[in-house]
């Protein structure tokens, strides 16, 4: 119904970059988290597997940060929340964070593809507990009662992302791509502007800081910090003075 009148479904992926206005660090900018950690040795499967106490310690300290600071969202959440609850048809937020500041902005459509903090995940029975709980070694999980296999739920490099099917399913529905905050750097993500432009005509565009890896795929591109692009892009959507189909 709405895809006649204009209204088209909406998929939007956001990164770091959204969350960096409310005290997160992104990965890759120059003060990004890789450039103090090596990913190789904390956030990869094989590195769990090789030295789970360094993953577990690297998690740690990520939750100690989160705690010891007031991570509030910030105007560029509260405005997807905003579309999402004055557009007309589906607006679906797949964000790559972990940090819960789409749903405190306000959004209710959201799927986490690397998982989520305050979550963890038993590599044994595969329960899924909410837990901020600190983690280590001899951490027993609670379900099984298993040692040591406890986890973050949080989808490391070399592990397929969650939601897959939901996602590619509203990448096929979708007449408008919307991606923000990222650098277009982590596959599958990075891949889903690709996807949406071979299989329809949903017009895309990126909101970020700088180009992105991947912004010549994109139909537009509109630069500077998300709290000041995408309040404003929203407000040209809602008001109809935007071509986004
Ligand atoms: C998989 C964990 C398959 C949670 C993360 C070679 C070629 C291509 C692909 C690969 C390859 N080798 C390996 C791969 C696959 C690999 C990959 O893509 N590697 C890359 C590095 C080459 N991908 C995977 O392994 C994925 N899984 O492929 O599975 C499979 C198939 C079958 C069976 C098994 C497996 C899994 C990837 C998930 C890894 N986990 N995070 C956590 O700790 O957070 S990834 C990590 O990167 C985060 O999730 C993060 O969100 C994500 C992407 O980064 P960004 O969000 O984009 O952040 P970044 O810092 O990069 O950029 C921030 C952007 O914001 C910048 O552009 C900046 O300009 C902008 N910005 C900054 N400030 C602002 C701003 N914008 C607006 N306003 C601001 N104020």
């Amino acid at each position: 119904m709405h895809q006649e009148f204009g209204h088209p479904k909406i998929v939007v992926l956001t990164g770091a970059g959204i969350s960096k206005e409310s005290g997160i660090d992104t990965f890759r900018d120059a003060d990004g988290l890789w450039s103090r950690v090596n990913l190789e040795e904390v956030a990869t499967i094989e590195a769990w597997h090789r030295d789970p106490a360094k993953v577990l310690d690297f998690h740690n300290a990520g939750r100690a940060f989160f705690a010891g600071r007031n991570i509030t969202p910030n105007a560029a959440h509260r405005a997807l929340a905003r579309l999402e609850h004055e557009w007309p048809a589906e607006v679906l937020v797949v964000t790559q964070n972990i940090d819960l500041l789409h749903e405190g902005g306000g959004s209710k459509n959201v799927l986490h593809m690397h998982g989520q903090a305050g979550k963890l995940r038993c590599m044994a029975c595969e329960t899924i507990a909410d837990s901020d709980a600190e983690l280590s070694v001899t951490t027993a999980c609670a379900a099984c009662g298993v040692v040591g296999q406890t986890r973050p739920h949080v989808v490391w490099f070399g592990e397929m992302p969650l939601h897959m099917d939901a996602i590619m399913a509203a990448l096929d529905s979708c007449g408008l791509f919307i991606s923000i905050g990222t650098s277009g750097a982590v596959y599958p993500a990075a891949g889903f502007v690709q996807h949406v432009r071979r299989k329809r005509r949903a017009h895309t565009v990126e909101l970020n800081m700088e180009r992105s890896d991947g912004y010549q795929t994109f139909h537009d591109g509109i630069y500077g910090p998300a709290t000041e692009v995408v309040p404003a892009f929203v407000d040209d959507l809602l008001r109809g003075r935007t071509s986004h189909a």
